[in-house]
């Protein structure tokens, strides 16, 4: 009797962890959505729109991407490094952020306020491919 309750108990948490995982990293899918209290980067320009899904979110300071991976879209690693490679950006963390040209936040920089998205950082003083730091104003 105890023995079979445990077992469903068992059995139900199993399920509950198998439906709630695969429908988060459907939502999370970052191409179309940023988390509300983070950063997000993104390989290509558009937040990946028509291309390899790499992306990345934040919720505080990096002084250096070179040791950072970008995730796939199903946050697995894509084993593939961030260092000058982000080309978009969606800010959701509740402050600005800056994106840094070099470790240790120093070259040029771009600074994007909360709620802000840049699809296209080509035109921005950090410029397309050169991110290697992000500074979050409040974290
Ligand atoms: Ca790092
Ligand atoms: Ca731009
Ligand atoms: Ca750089």
């Amino acid at each position: 009797m105890r023995l079979s309750r445990k077992a469903a108990g068992f059995v139900a948490a199993a399920t509950l962890f198998t439906v709630v995982v695969p429908a988060a990293a459907a939502v999370a899918s970052p191409r179309s959505t940023c988390y509300g209290g983070r950063v997000c980067l993104y390989a290509g320009f558009d937040y990946n729109r028509g291309q390899i899904d790499h992306w990345r979110d934040f919720i505080k300071d990096d002084s250096d991407l070179s040791d950072n991976n970008w995730l796939n879209w199903d946050f697995s690693n894509s084993w593939h490094s961030m260092d000058n490679e982000t080309s978009s950006v969606r800010n959701r963390v509740g402050c600005s952020v800056t994106l840094w040209q070099h470790a240790e936040f120093t070259g040029a920089h771009s600074t994007f306020t909360h709620n802000s998205n840049d699809g296209f950082l080509a035109n921005n003083a950090i410029g397309n491919n050169r991110t290697s730091a992000i500074d979050i104003w409040c974290r």
